[in-house]
């Protein structure tokens, strides 16, 4: 499948009341798994074609004409992309693209994104990691009706370079609206940039669940529980694309892992992985010598890809992981995400990279301490199985405000993970510093100083972060598995 622009399909019908969800689970032994998945046959993964060129993301234009200013225009939309012969698969995309069109601006500047929604449910865009004010959020609390618009603005300060992403946040149907397509990619250069002169790619990692039928599958009481994971995990919408990599034998990769929930255990064999940014931007200080990289859904790095003694084809993977899955699930497979092609590789051993690409303040004492739980509970209420997720014992609530705080406060908070399944967690509106993991009370401080606005829990493990919010107003933070979100596992902080 070839990532393209394609038309969007005006007056497409809207899908209607696909979600089954847990109320068609099947009651009687285990939690009910894949009760509604044998009603969907699932298209057979090669049925999509695999091995073609790495397409380029498409990139929005700035319409502004003012320097200092980026302006444009994105269209929510229903859209037919010919996947299985004969049949069309109707998927959301902005602006008709999948992924969603780049939005590339540089620290400083303002945007202005004026946002139309033709789809038949509310929705919203969240600036995922951004620094923006409260009502620009694209929060469940901000939503635009179908067919209604509005203008999304703010202005991204000079620090706020980093690798970013926009995807619906309405209060209902997020886990659809992005497992229909919408999900769109946001990067923020820095003015000073050490690393510029390295040829970059952008890696955008998305979960396709396709039925044999050519309709996107719906969520299945399996996905409802651990988070839905589809037969394809795409990379920039193509299925195992082939990436000929640069002759100097030294790439910069920005990947995201855009997934409902899958994690992304990423292995290249035999190259040299370099750590050098998380979602928030640039490290204080390369880290070098990865053999893997586990990156939770939301999670984005950016990382230097030395050729070393690759010469050939090699497949980056997605390696199993174990997080935690309730009920009867399948053992956990190796993917491969993409191949990488370093037979063109022609360069001389790599220069060091620089050892220090910029500064980064600890962001000093906490003033004060919140602390945060999340938990899962299994029911049997009326001889139906079903799981609730909750954050301190409770499931999200529009009307209830669970946490407060201040602007420009720095607070700890304590995250912990009381379930069995790992839940990475996301706040919006800010970047947050991770300061130490706890696993059977044992305190691993972070090994070094990073910004991020996603952190992964594994089952029965404690992190503690400090954060600090830059604007009044109600901010969600929740578990970025979609499925568990939707589900309850989401609060309120109110900044005073
Ligand atoms: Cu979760």
């Amino acid at each position: 499948m070839k990532r393209r622009t394609f038309l969007t399909t005006l007056g497409s019908l809207p899908l209607i009341g696909l979600n089954m969800g847990w109320a068609n689970a099947a009651a009687g032994g285990m939690p009910a798994m894949n009760m509604d998945a044998a009603t969907v046959k699932l298209a057979a993964v090669e049925a999509l074609g695999a091995g073609t060129a790495i397409s380029d993301i498409i990139k929005l234009a700035n319409t502004s004409g003012q320097p200092g200013l980026f302006r444009a225009s994105l269209i929510a939309a229903p859209v037919n992309l010919p996947l299985l012969p004969g049949t069309p698969t109707e998927f959301w995309a902005y602006n008709g693209s999948l992924p969603g069109p780049l939005i590339e601006v540089i620290e400083g500047d303002t945007v202005e994104i004026l946002f139309e929604n033709r789809l038949p449910q509310a929705t919203t865009v969240h600036w995922h990691g951004l620094p923006v004010p409260a009502e620009q959020d694209g929060s469940p609390l901000n939503p635009v009706a179908p067919g209604g618009k509005r203008l999304y603005r703010f202005s991204l300060p000079v620090g706020s370079a980093g690798t970013y992403w926009y995807h619906p946040h309405p209060h209902d149907n997020t886990p659809e609206q992005v497992y229909r397509g919408l999900a769109g990619i946001f990067i923020v250069r820095a003015k000073i940039d050490l690393l510029k002169d390295i040829p970059e790619r952008l890696l955008v990692i998305s979960d396709l669940k396709l039925g044999a039928d050519g309709r996107i599958a719906p969520n299945d009481a399996n996905d409802e529980m651990n988070g839905r994971e589809g037969q394809f995990a795409l990379v920039n919408a193509q299925r195992q694309p082939l990436l000929q990599f640069d002759r100097s034998g030294r790439e910069r990769w920005r990947i995201w892992n855009a997934n409902s929930a899958r994690y992304l255990r990423l292995v290249l064999p035999d190259a040299g992985l370099t750590l050098v940014g998380t979602d928030g931007g640039l490290l204080e200080h390369p880290v070098t010598g990865l053999a893997e990289l586990l990156l939770a859904p939301a999670e984005r790095v950016e990382i230097i890809v030395d050729a070393g003694t690759n010469k050939g084809r090699v497949a980056l993977v997605a390696a199993p992981y174990q997080r935690g899955k309730m009920g009867i699930v399948p053992a956990e497979k190796a993917l491969n995400l993409l191949t990488v092609d370093f037979s063109k590789v022609a360069g001389a051993p790599q220069k060091p990279l620089p050892a220090t690409l910029r500064r980064i303040d600890d962001m000093g004492s906490p003033k004060a301490k919140k602390r945060i739980v999340f938990s899962e509970k299994m029911s049997m209420a009326g001889g139906q199985h079903s799981v609730k997720f909750m954050i301190n014992g409770k499931q999200f609530d529009m009307n209830r405000i669970d946490l407060e705080s201040r602007v420009g406060q720095v607070d700890l908070w304590e995250i912990a993970n009381e379930s069995d399944m790992d839940h990475p967690f996301h706040i919006h509106g800010t970047q947050f510093q991770v300061i130490e993991h706890e696993s059977d009370g044992k305190v691993t401080p972070a090994p070094y100083r990073a910004w991020r606005d996603t952190v992964n829990l594994k089952s029965r493990e404690i992190v503690r972060i400090k954060l600090a919010h830059h604007f009044k107003g109600i901010y969600m933070f929740h578990c970025h598995v979609l499925e568990h979100e939707g589900a309850g596992m989401m609060g309120q902080l109110k900044v005073v």
